[in-house]
């Protein structure tokens, strides 16, 4: 069997697998990562110039071969043009993107940089597979060094309307740049549709079935949700639910309902307009005011970007609002932390809670949005709250699907899902664990590798003389 090569921004430390920020790619992965596979990507670390080989590090059968990246190239690649530019633009909010012609010719260098560290890795008959929104480029890199093996792609995010994606100067150096995979995997239908709407009006290019022709090779766009273990969340979260901190959530509780929010602390996850919502339904249904605890737990992330640091000073006042206008002697409405929280709590609190605020302005899936309905107790399940703007969302329709910038919407779900009744809950539970269960992170990455081993190998593009 070919070996697997797994290509990501991000390299988790192989001894911190079992700490807080365990999860994501990790877990969507583990299934493909059999032992022998090699995970290469950055080692998260800077130094005074990026690496131009690898540093190998061997644990549980895997190779994990990473490099550093210089200063000055993180600052252009990652905070950059990744994600000042296309991490704004690819969720449909321009308004948040910046583009700079320096950071993209760093983006650039930095993908070469990565192709080239891999190259003297790489056996003939590896399946590469490479992840995400940072390393578009990646493969045409190693396809201008004559690669032939076979090369998958999978985006994490969404892929923005053509319209939007075309206003990104390097719009069709990056479609181009693409093409050099030869199957590219996308979340949903929407992603996959946008993506051959680019192809079309960019490059003039017609899909048939989902497969283009390029430099006369063939590529193959997918849909291919990523999912979660379901039972092993399932196992996690019963088996916490039952220890002593769950115990003190309980009682702090007083038998009010808890309500939860598990998100990075970043703008597409909604988090303003989700506080709005939260304080327009203290506002319009004080009957609940009482009855409802809510717990928001936002994970700091990319605190080095500008617009990250004043998302967290807004969240800070915007709570601050809330608490002093509707909290009383024995009671707080909201319960905001911005700390990572261990994997094994999160998974009891979501069992304890009652609804699951799900409210991204735009999402790729949101993984948070499964490992809820994974954790519920099914003789007495929660009600998943859930953005119609969140990938999940399309596979996932017996949640309870939201407008996130309808704040008045927003509001009355809380409150009918406060309210709704034992049965529906249940109904609903069953419907969607079911979902869950079946779009599973091992179905997600044995879809993804069966269809690559697939692919017939292709001689490389005849011309490709940049990368992107
Ligand atoms: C990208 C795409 C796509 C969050 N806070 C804590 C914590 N988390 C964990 C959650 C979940 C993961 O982080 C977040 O996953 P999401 O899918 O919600 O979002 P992104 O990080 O933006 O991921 C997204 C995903 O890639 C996979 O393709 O679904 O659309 O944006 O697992 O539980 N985990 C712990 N403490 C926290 O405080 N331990």
């Amino acid at each position: 069997m070919a070996r697997l090569v797994i290509v990501s921004n991000r390299v988790p430390d192989p001894g911190e697998t079992s700490g807080p920020r365990a999860g994501g790619l990790a877990v969507g992965l583990a299934d493909a990562l059999v032992p022998g596979s090699l995970w290469f990507g950055w080692s998260g670390k800077t130094a005074e110039h990026t690496s131009t080989t690898a540093k190998l590090t061997e644990a549980d059968g895997l190779t994990y071969a990473t490099i550093d990246l210089g200063e000055s190239d993180y600052r252009a690649f990652y905070l950059g043009f990744s994600n000042g530019t296309l991490w704004p633009l690819f969720h449909m909010m321009p308004g948040h993107a910046e583009f700079d012609r320096g950071d993209y010719v760093i983006y650039r260098e930095v993908n070469q940089a990565f192709a080239a560290a891999l190259l003297p890795l790489l056996k003939p008959d590896d399946l590469i597979w490479i992840h995400d929104y940072q390393l578009l480029g990646v493969a045409a890199a190693l396809r201008a060094a004559g690669v032939t093996n076979r090369i998958g792609f999978f985006l994490h995010i969404p892929f923005p309307a053509p319209a939007l994606f075309e206003v990104l100067p390097p719009a069709k150096a990056l479609l181009e740049a693409m093409l050099a995979h030869d199957v590219i995997g996308f979340q949903t239908g929407y992603d996959r549709a946008h993506f051959l709407g680019a192809l079309s009006s960019g490059l003039g290019m017609i899909a048939h079935e989902g497969t283009v022709i390029y430099r006369q090779r063939k590529v193959s766009c997918i849909v291919n949700p990523i999912g979660i273990d379901a039972d092993g969340f399932s196992r996690m979260a019963a088996s916490i639910a039952r220890r002593i901190d769950a115990r003190r959530m309980i009682e702090s509780l007083a038998g009010r309902a808890l309500m939860i929010g598990v998100d990075r602390l970043d703008y597409t996850k909604g988090l303003p307009e989700r506080f709005d919502a939260y304080q327009r339904f203290l506002q319009h249904y004080p009957e609940h005011r009482r009855q409802i605890s809510f717990l928001q737990i936002a994970a700091p992330s990319r605190e080095e970007v500008e617009r990250y640091r004043t998302l967290r000073e807004e969240l800070n006042h915007k709570a601050g609002a809330i608490n002093g206008q509707y909290s009383d002697f024995d009671w707080v409405p909201l319960r905001y932390m911005t700390r990572t929280a261990p994997r094994s709590m999160v998974a009891g609190l979501y069992r304890l809670a009652r609804i699951g605020l799900v409210t991204p302005l735009r999402d790729g899936m949101n993984l948070v949005a499964k490992e809820y309905i994974a954790a519920q107790n099914p003789d007495n399940p929660g009600v998943l709250i859930l953005s119609r703007f969140a990938g999940a969302a399309s596979g996932l329709p017996e949640a309870m699907l939201v407008n996130p910038f309808d704040v008045d919407g927003v509001a009355e779900a809380i409150s009918l899902a406060l309210t709704m009744p034992l049965d529906e809950r249940q109904a609903r539970y069953k419907a969607l664990i079911a979902r869950v269960r079946e779009v599973s992170a091992a179905a997600y990455s044995r879809a993804f590798t069966a269809r690559l081993a697939d692919v017939s190998v292709q001689p490389p593009p005849r011309v490709l003389k940049t990368a992107i």
